[in-house]
Order: C-alpha cells, then sequence, then structure tokens
C-alpha cells in the first residue's frame, strides 16, 4: 500500500520530466566505442580528447591516450615511453618520468593536459606526481612530486584547480593536498578527518565491493572534488559519498599557516548526502554533476543542496570521472569498474566486463567554469 503510493508519487513526478523513467534515454549519444576501460575523459576547446585507460580487464598498455582521427584511434599521449611502466624490470629514475599508475587526466585552465600519478606507494617514492603536459609541444611542461607529501602511504586521485592553488584528493589514508603551483609547495590536511575518510565500502548495482586481492571490503576514502566557479568553496567527498565543503581560503592559508591547518575541521560544512559514486563535475553555475553507480543516475546537485535527477539509463554502468565541454556536453565513460577484477567476482570469476566500453555525451545546457577548465 505504501508502496503503490511511494511508486504512484514517483512515476507522477518522474512523468513530469519527459523520458527519465525509460531504461534508454535518447539524449545519450555514443561518443567514443572502444575495447578497454575508460575511466575519464577530457577535450580541449578545439576537439582534442584525451582518456584515462583503467587496465581493470587483465589487459596491459597505454594508461592516456588521445583519440585520433574518424576511426577513433588511441594514440599513446604524450608517447609510448610515458606508457611503458614495468614494475619489475624499471628503475626509480623510470618511476619519475613514466606513469606507474595514473588515476586522472584533466585539461586544466592552462589548457595544459594535467595527469595525476598515484604512483606505487612503497617502491618508488617519487612515482607520486602530478604532471602538466603543454598541450602545443606535446612536451612536459612541470612535474610536482608528491611522495613526500603523501608520506608514500597515501595515493592521490584527483585535481581540481583555483587560480595557483590546486587541490587533490588522496584515497588510501583519507586527506586533501594542497599545492602552490607556483612554489610546489604542498601539504596534507584533513588527514584521516570523518569528511575524508569513508564510512561504507564503494557500491555498485546493488552490490557492496570486495578487493579481489584480499577480499575485503574496498573503501576508497577522498576521491571526488569541485572547486566552486567563484573558487570560494571546495567540494569533496569519499568515494561512498557524503559531500562536504570548505572555504577555499582556509584551505590555501593551512598551506603555510599551522594553526590553520589545526583548525581546519573546524570549518568543514556538510553539504549533500550523495551516493557511492564514479566522478563528478561542476559547470559554470555551480551545478555539481555526479553519476549513481547503483541506479545508472546522473544527478545535478545544485549550489543550494537542492538535487534533481537528469538521466537514469542503463548503460550508464559505473561512470567515473566526468568532464564537461565546451560545448555543453558531459562526457560519461561507462567503466564497468564494478565488473572488473579490480574487485572480487561471485566465485573470485574473472571480470565479467562486457566490451565494448561506451564512452558517451549527453547536452546539459551549461558550461565549463573558467577557473578550473580550458
Ligand atoms: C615487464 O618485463 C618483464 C621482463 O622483461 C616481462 O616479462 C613482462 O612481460 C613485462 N611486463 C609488461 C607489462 O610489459
Ligand atoms: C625525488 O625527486 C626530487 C626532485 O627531483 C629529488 O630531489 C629527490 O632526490 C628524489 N627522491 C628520491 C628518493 O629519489
Ligand atoms: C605551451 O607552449 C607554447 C609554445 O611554446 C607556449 O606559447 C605556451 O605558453 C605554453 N603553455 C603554457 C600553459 O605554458
Ligand atoms: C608510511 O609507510 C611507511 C612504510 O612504507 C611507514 O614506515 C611509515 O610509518 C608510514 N608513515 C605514515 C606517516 O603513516
Ligand atoms: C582471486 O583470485 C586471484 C587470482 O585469480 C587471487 O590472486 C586472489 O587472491 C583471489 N582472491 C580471493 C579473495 O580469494
Ligand atoms: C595563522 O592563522 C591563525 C588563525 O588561523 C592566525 O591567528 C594567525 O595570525 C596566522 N599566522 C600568521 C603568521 O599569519
Ligand atoms: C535551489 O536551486 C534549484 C536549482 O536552481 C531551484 O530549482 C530551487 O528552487 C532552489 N531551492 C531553494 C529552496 O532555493
Ligand atoms: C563485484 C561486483 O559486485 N560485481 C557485480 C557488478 O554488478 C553486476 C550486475 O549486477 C554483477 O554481475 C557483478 O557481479
Amino acid at each position: 500500500m505504501l508502496w503503490s503510493t511511494i511508486l504512484l508519487g514517483l512515476s507522477f513526478s518522474l512523468s513530469v520530466q519527459g523520458d527519465v523513467t525509460k531504461d534508454r534515454d535518447e539524449r545519450l549519444k555514443t561518443a567514443v566505442v572502444l575495447d578497454t576501460p575508460t575511466t575519464g575523459a577530457s577535450t580541449t576547446p578545439d576537439g582534442r580528447a584525451f582518456l584515462k585507460l583503467a587496465r581493470v580487464d587483465g589487459t596491459t598498455g597505454s594508461q592516456i591516450v588521445e583519440v585520433v582521427g574518424d576511426d577513433q584511434t588511441l594514440v599513446s599521449y604524450p608517447n609510448d615511453d610515458w606508457n611503458s611502466w614495468n614494475a619489475s624490470t624499471d628503475s626509480a629514475a623510470d618511476s619519475e618520468k613514466k606513469y606507474v599508475s595514473a588515476n586522472a587526466q584533466r585539461v586544466g585552465p592552462d589548457g595544459n593536459l594535467w595527469v595525476v600519478d598515484s604512483g606505487d606507494l612503497h617502491g618508488f617514492s617519487n612515482s607520486s606526481k602530478l604532471i602538466s603536459f603543454n598541450l602545443t609541444t606535446n612536451e612536459v611542461q612541470r612535474i610536482y612530486y608528491l611522495g613526500d607529501v603523501t608520506t608514500r602511504n597515501g595515493s592521490i586521485n584527483d585535481v581540481r584547480f583555483n587560480g595557483k592553488y590546486a587541490y587533490l584528493t588522496e584515497y588510501t589514508i583519507g586527506s586533501i593536498i594542497v599545492l602552490d603551483l607556483e612554489t610546489g609547495d604542498a601539504r596534507m590536511v584533513l588527514r584521516e578527518h570523518k569528511s575524508t575518510v569513508a564510512s561504507m565500502p564503494l557500491s555498485a548495482e546493488g552490490h557492496l565491493l570486495r578487493a579481489q586481492s584480499t577480499g575485503e571490503f574496498e573503501f576508497i576514502h577522498a576521491d571526488q572534488e569541485e572547486v566552486s566557479p567563484d573558487g570560494k568553496y571546495f567540494y569533496y567527498q569519499p568515494g561512498n559519498g557524503y559531500m562536504s565543503r570548505i572555504e577555499t581560503k582556509y584551505l590555501n592559508d593551512a598551506l603555510k599557516n599551522d594553526t590553520t591547518a589545526d583548525l581546519l575541521p573546524n570549518y568543514v560544512e556538510p553539504f549533500s548526502l550523495t551516493p557511492s559514486t564514479g566522478g563528478s563535475a561542476i559547470d559554470a553555475e555551480g551545478n555539481i554533476y555526479y553519476s549513481d553507480g547503483d541506479r545508472q543516475e546522473i544527478r545535478i546537485l545544485a549550489p543550494n543542496g537542492t538535487t534533481t535527477l537528469l538521466v537514469r539509463d542503463e548503460r550508464l554502468l559505473w561512470v567515473d570521472a566526468i568532464w564537461l565541454d565546451t560545448n555543453q556536453r558531459l562526457w560519461l565513460c561507462a567503466s564497468q569498474l564494478n565488473r572488473s577484477n579490480r574487485f572480487l567476482q561471485p566465485n573470485n570469476q574473472s571480470n565479467t566486463i562486457e566490451k565494448p566500453i561506451y564512452v558517451y555525451n549527453i547536452d546539459v545546457g551549461h558550461s565549463p567554469p573558467r577557473l578550473d577548465h580550458a
């Protein structure tokens, strides 16, 4: 009885929004089709597209690629050498100039391609790094080595920009790294704070996830992050959700001021009861788009905290990092990560990823913020 009332109410409110009740929504357009799971796309205003390939399906090969030409050839970016890491043969020096474990990539407000390399925590101290590539010359512009800042036990996850500052989420300890892009000074803050630590494991398609290697529940600490278009707020959350925010002035000050760093927990504000998610993006009006991996949805979180549904579609299987391009389209990589070798599958069978892998676009009628985006 209660259920039918709720369902009637739901179907009424959803039908107002048109076609979102369908399992398939024709607003999704296929952007890229590929054979390897991808956990993030980014583009330049002149139409270059880059992907982070997640080798969670047992394949090996490049981690960062450019999608080139009408036949969508995936070309190692910036070259094969950067993509040639081999843990059993390469040296510490190699770990400083190859992707060891790239986790995110995005085109920054300066037009460079920025790559977050989580590195290899214990083996290679300088492998944890943030790299910027100049997309005109396709050469390294700068590398920020973060192994000391992460105390080598913390894995950097993603990055966002705010003028001369960058903020990186760190997901194995649970913390935020504040980085001064000019000086290279960096500091780990909010370490093991309740806002950076996951209280529940990741979840997708209705299942809590366990690591394939250990069989233990997989907790991903600080993961998704956004900066408001005016630079005032930093939004962040662990992979299982529960978004917080903090004014960036405190983060920036904490880089140099020990007292402020100690006081940061006092400035953290709860923001939204978000679910377990793969990724997010923000637009110029401050709306945050995030995926719901259990429900195959993309939702919109407005600056006032109100959440609405953008799209629900059975093909949106673990949409990881989301990108908003200058043509007002979201890039949604349906990575199927929960079906991958990273997570324990029923009977520890090998991955159940269904190929090919799709990257979709959907029009949202909003542009990206200049602060964070080319
Ligand atoms: C790494 O190098 C070893 C030794 O040459 C080789 O057997 C292995 O296939 C290489 N691994 C990858 C991923 O290329
Ligand atoms: C890490 O890189 C920095 C900067 O290049 C260098 O000074 C330092 O010696 C490196 N550390 C290790 C352990 O190799
Ligand atoms: C990239 O390289 C070009 C050519 O050298 C240069 O004009 C441009 O300023 C560089 N971009 C950045 C962000 O420094
Ligand atoms: C980081 O891990 C190393 C072992 O690799 C350990 O010796 C050290 O105490 C840890 N540091 C912190 C700050 O947790
Ligand atoms: C699952 O199988 C892999 C080998 O395929 C093994 O390395 C791993 O330890 C197994 N995990 C569990 C929880 O048994
Ligand atoms: C550091 O911050 C505290 C408050 O967070 C402030 O009282 C103090 O003056 C600051 N110190 C400096 C050197 O700016
Ligand atoms: C919050 O913002 C949304 C989206 O802009 C708007 O529709 C809604 O009316 C606002 N709600 C409140 C309580 O201000
Ligand atoms: C690890 C895990 O839970 N994988 C599941 C992801 O969802 C699909 C569809 O429900 C399942 O088949 C996988 O077992």
